[in-house]
C-alpha cells in the first residue's frame, strides 16, 4: 500500500500519508509528497490539505535514515517545492507535529491544528537543529525569542500557544478533515494571495547583539557542553541578518557539522537506546498484561511519596500505607508541599493538585491493600524489615497483584522466597526524587513471571518512566557500578585531589554533579548506615570509605547538616571549600601510609569512568542486563551522566575498547588488583577487534 494518496474532494485535493507509526518522512513519504503536489499542480483542485492517518501528524525526519546514502528529493528540496506550488496548501494537524514535520507544515501556506495537537522541534535533543527551513522560517513567524526557545528546549506547544506566538492560523473543532476543507474553501472563496513565510521578514525589533550575546550565555549554563544550542543560535541571527536563501544556506551548513558530529551520534544512540530499553528479549509475543488499577505503596517517606505521585498524576488511585496516623500525617504535608511547589512554578492548578492528592487515601491497616493490584513497598533499605513486610502483604493481598519492592540494593530473590508467590515478586527500583526522576530500573528475580515483567514494562510507560531491566545482583545495574565510580573518587582523594578538583572534571566531562556534590547531596551517612553491622571484609578495602567515614564521626553528613565534602551556606544552600575537609583527607592519607600526588584531570576522568565501564562489561557478560544500551539508559536517566556522551557504555565504544583495556591493565598494576581486574568480555572483545555495539548487534 502506498505511503501517500492524494485524492479530490470537490474543489480540493487532499493529500494523505499513510507512514505507521509515526509518519516519519522516509525517502518514500518524500518522493509521494512531491509526486502528489506535482500532480495537484495542473489538476482541478483549487487548494489542497496536507494530512496524516494515524496516531499523528509528521513526526520528523526518519532518524533511521540518518547516516545511510541519501535519497532524493532531500527533506529540504521537498519543502522548497511544497512552498513553491501555486495552489494554497494547508496542513491539517493532529497529534505532534515534530521536527521536519513542523518544518513540512511551515512550508505549506496556512495551518490548523486541533486543540490536542502539539507542535515542536525536538532536532535539539537529537544534537541538529532544524535542518529543512525550521530556523528561517519560524523567526519570520514568532520573532526570534520564541524561535530561539521552541528550538533550543526542543519542548512541544499545545495548539493554542502555537497559535498565540504565530506559528499555526487557526485551532480547529471537531472532524479534522471537515475543518481542514472549510479553512481551504475560506481561503479560496477570499482569493487570498498565496502566504509563503520565506516570503516574510524577521521583526528586527525583537532581537539585539546584546541580546543574542545574553541568550548564549544562559544556553551555556542551561546545557551545558552541547555544541547544537549555539548553531541554533547562529542559524537565527543568520535568518534575521541576511535574505532566505542565504540564511538556508548557513543553516544546512550547519546542520551537515551537527549531524558530523559525536554529540549526534551519541544522542541518536540515547534516542533509540531509551526505546528499546522497553522491549524484553525472551517474553514471548503473547504475554498477557495485568490490568493495574489501585496501586498500594508502603512507606509514605520521601520515597513512597515521590512514586504515590506517579501514580495518582496519571489518575491511577493510591493507598498509602504508614505505621502510625502521625507518620501518615507527615508524608500526606511532604506530597502536600511537593504539589504546592509545582502550583507555584505554574506548572499546576490548585484544582489540580488538589484533585491528585484526592486520590490518596491514607491507612496504617495492611487489610486495606486487600483489593491492590500492586503494592510498592518503599520502606527502610533493610533486608529483614522487607521480608517482613512482604510475608505480610502475602497474607492480605488477593491472588495476582504484582507485590514489589523499591529496594536499591536488597536481593529481590531472597524477598520474594518471604511469600508463597514468588513469580509475582519483582523490583521497581525509583530514584529519588521518584516524582521527578525518569528512571525506572525493573528487577526481575529468578522467579518473577512473565506477565509480572511485561505488566512493569507497561507501568513504566504509563506513569512516564524510562524503564531499563535488570536481573539480581547487589546494586543492580546502576548502584553496582557507582560503587566502583564512588571508589575511585574515594582513591583520588586519598592519593591526593581535592573534592573541588575531581567535581571539576566530572561536571566538565558533562555529569550533572561530581560525586563528592552528590555524596552531600544524598548524605554521607547513607554510606556510613550501609557499612554498620559488616564485616571489614565485607567493606572492603579501607582506603574506599575512610575519609567518608572520618568526616560521618565529624557530625558532616553532607547538605543536610550543612557541611560535608564541602560547606553549605544555609540560606542559598550554595557551596564553598573548606580547609577542614583537606585537614582530614591529608590526615587520613598519613595514617593510611597513602603518599599524596597530584593527580592529572586525565588521570581522574579516566579512573571515574572506565571504573564504571569495566563494571558495566561485567554486568553484561553476567546477563545482568540485556544490553549495553539499557545501561547506557540507567546512567543517563538515573545519574546524570551526559546524554550527549550516549551513556558509559556507548561512550566506550567511542574511546576504543582496546585502550580502556590497556589502561585497565596499566591501572591494575599502578593501583591493584584488588580494584581493577579487566572484565572479560571486555577482553574478549578487543582480542576479536569488535566494538560493543557489533557485539550487542550480533
Ligand atoms: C528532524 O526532523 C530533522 C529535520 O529538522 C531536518 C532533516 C533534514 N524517525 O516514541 P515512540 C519510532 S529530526 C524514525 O515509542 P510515542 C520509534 O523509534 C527528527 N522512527 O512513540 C518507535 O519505534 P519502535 C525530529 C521514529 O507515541 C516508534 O516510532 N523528530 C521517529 O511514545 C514509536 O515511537 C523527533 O525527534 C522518527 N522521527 O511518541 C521526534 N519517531 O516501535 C521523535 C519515532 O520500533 N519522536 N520513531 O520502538 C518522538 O518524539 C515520539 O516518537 C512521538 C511519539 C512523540 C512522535
Amino acid at each position: 500500500m502506498s505511503v501517500v494518496s492524494y485524492q479530490l474532494e470537490g474543489d480540493i485535493g487532499v493529500i494523505r500519508l499513510n507512514n505507521p507509526p509515526v509518519n516519519a518522512l522516509s525517502h518514500a513519504l518524500r518522493s509521494g509528497i512531491q509526486d502528489a503536489v506535482t500532480q495537484a499542480q495542473d489538476d482541478a483542485s483549487l487548494a489542497l490539505v496536507l494530512m496524516c492517518e494515524g496516531r499523528t501528524f509528521i513526526a520528523g525526519a526518519d532518524i533511521s535514515e540518518f547516516g545511510k546514502p541519501p535519497m532524493l528529493p532531500s527533506l529540504p528540496e521537498l519543502l522548497i517545492v511544497l512552498e513553491a506550488s501555486k495552489k494554497p496548501i494547508i496542513a491539517a494537524i493532529h497529534g505532534t507535529a515534530l521536527g521536519g514535520g513542523l518544518e513540512t507544515a511551515l512550508a505549506c501556506h496556512y495551518r490548523c491544528a486541533l486543540p490536542s495537537a502539539q507542535v515542536g522541534l525536538p532536532e535539539v535533543k537529537l544534537g541538529l537543529l532544524p535542518g529543512a527551513g525550521g530556523t528561517q522560517r519560524v523567526p519570520r513567524l514568532t520573532g526570534v525569542k520564541a524561535a530561539l526557545d521552541l528550538m533550543t528546549t526542543g519542548a512541544p506547544i499545545a495548539a493554542a500557544q502555537a497559535l498565540n506566538i504565530g506559528l499555526i492560523d487557526k485551532v480547529v473543532e471537531g472532524d479534522l478533515l471537515s475543518a481542514a476543507l472549510d479553512f481551504a474553501n475560506e481561503v479560496i472563496a477570499q482569493g487570498a494571495e498565496l502566504k509563503r513565510v520565506s516570503d516574510l521578514e524577521v521583526d528586527k525589533t525583537t532581537a539585539s547583539a546584546e541580546f543574542f550575546a545574553e541568550y548564549r550565555k544562559t544556553l551555556s549554563k542551561r546545557l551545558r557542553g552541547q555544541e547544537a544550542p549555539h548553531r541554533i543560535v547562529e542559524c537565527i541571527e543568520a535568518a534575521l541578518n541576511t535574505p532566505f536563501d542565504e540564511g538556508l544556506k548557513v543553516e544546512r551548513r550547519l546542520f551537515v557539522e551537527c549531524m558530523q558530529s559525536s554529540q549526534s551520534g551519541a544522542l541518536q544512540h540515547m534516542f533509540f537506546a531509551e526505546r528499546m530499553s522497553s522491549k524484553v528479549k525472551d517474553l514471548p509475543k503473547d504475554t498477557q498484561l495485568k490490568d493495574i488499577k489501585r496501586v498500594g505503596i508502603i512507606g509514605g517517606g520521601l520515597m513512597g511519596g515521590g512514586i504515590a505521585m506517579n501514580f495518582v498524576n496519571v489518575g491511577i488511585p493510591v493507598t498509602l500505607l504508614e505505621i502510625s496516623q502521625e507518620a501518615l500525617q507527615r508524608g500526606k504535608d511532604l506530597i502536600a508541599k511537593n504539589y504546592a511547589m509545582t502550583v507555584s512554578k505554574g506548572k499546576l492548578t490548585v484544582e489540580l493538585a488538589t484533585q491528585r492528592q484526592d486520590m490518596i487515601t491514607g491507612t496504617t491497616d495492611y487489610n486495606d491493600l486487600a483489593d491492590m493490584d500492586l503494592v510498592i513497598e518503599a520502606v527502610f533499605e533493610n533486608l529483614d524489615i522487607k521480608k517482613q513486610v512482604f510475608a505480610k502483604l502475602d497474607n492480605v493481598c488477593k491472588q495476582g497483584a504484582i507485590l514489589a519492592s523499591n529496594t536499591s540494593y536488597q536481593d529481590v530473590n531472597l524477598i520474594a522466597q518471604s511469600t508463597s508467590r514468588p513469580q509475582d515478586v519483582i523490583g521497581l527500583h525509583f530514584f529519588s526524587p521518584a516524582n521527578v526522576m525518569k528512571l525506572l530500573e525493573i528487577v526481575r528475580g529468578d522467579e518473577t513471571s512473565d506477565e509480572v515483567v511485561a505488566t512493569s514494562m507497561a507501568i513504566a510507560k504509563s506513569i512516564k518512566k524510562v524503564p531499563a531491566l535488570s536481573r539480581v545482583c547487589y546494586g543492580f545495574i546502576g548502584n553496582r557500578m557507582l560503587r566502583h565510580y564512588a571508589r575511585e573518587a574515594q582513591l583520588c582523594l586519598l592519593e591526593g585531589s581535592t573534592p573541588q578538583n575531581i567535581d571539576a572534571v566530572m561536571q566538565k566531562f558533562g555529569m550533572a554533579m561530581g560525586p563528592l556534590a552528590v555524596g552531600d547531596l544524598a548524605g554521607i551517612d547513607i554510606g556510613y548506615k550501609a557499612r554498620e553491622g559488616l564485616t571489614d571484609e565485607q567493606k572492603g578495602d579501607v582506603r574506599t570509605y575512610c575519609i567518608a567515614d572520618a568526616l560521618y564521626e565529624m557530625g558532616r553528613l553532607g547538605q543536610k547538616t550543612g557541611a560535608g565534602y564541602y560547606q553549605y551556606d544555609p540560606e542559598t544552600r550554595q557551596r564553598s571549600v573548606d580547609p577542614v575537609v583537606m585537614e582530614v583527607i591529608e590526615a587520613q592519607a598519613k595514617k593510611r601510609g597513602v603518599e599524596r600526588k597530584v593527580i592529572s584531570d586525565k588521570t581522574i576522568l579516566d579512573r571515574l569512568t572506565f571504573a564504571l565501564i569495566n563494571e558495566g562489561f561485567k554486568i553484561l557478560e553476567e546477563g545482568i542486563a540485556q544490553r549495553p544500551s539499557d545501561i547506557d539508559v540507567v546512567y543517563a536517566f538515573g545519574y546524570g551522566f551526559p546524554a550527549y556522551r550516549g551513556g558509559p557504555m556507548f561512550y566506550a565504544d567511542t574511546i576504543g575498547l582496546e585502550k580502556i583495556y590497556h589502561t585497565v591493565c596499566e591501572f591494575a598494576d599502578t593501583y591493584g588488583e584488588e580494584f581493577w581486574q579487566p572484565a572479560a568480555l571486555l577482553k574478549q572483545l578487543v582480542e576479536e577487534g569488535k566494538t560493543l555495539t557489533q557485539w550487542a548487534n550480533s
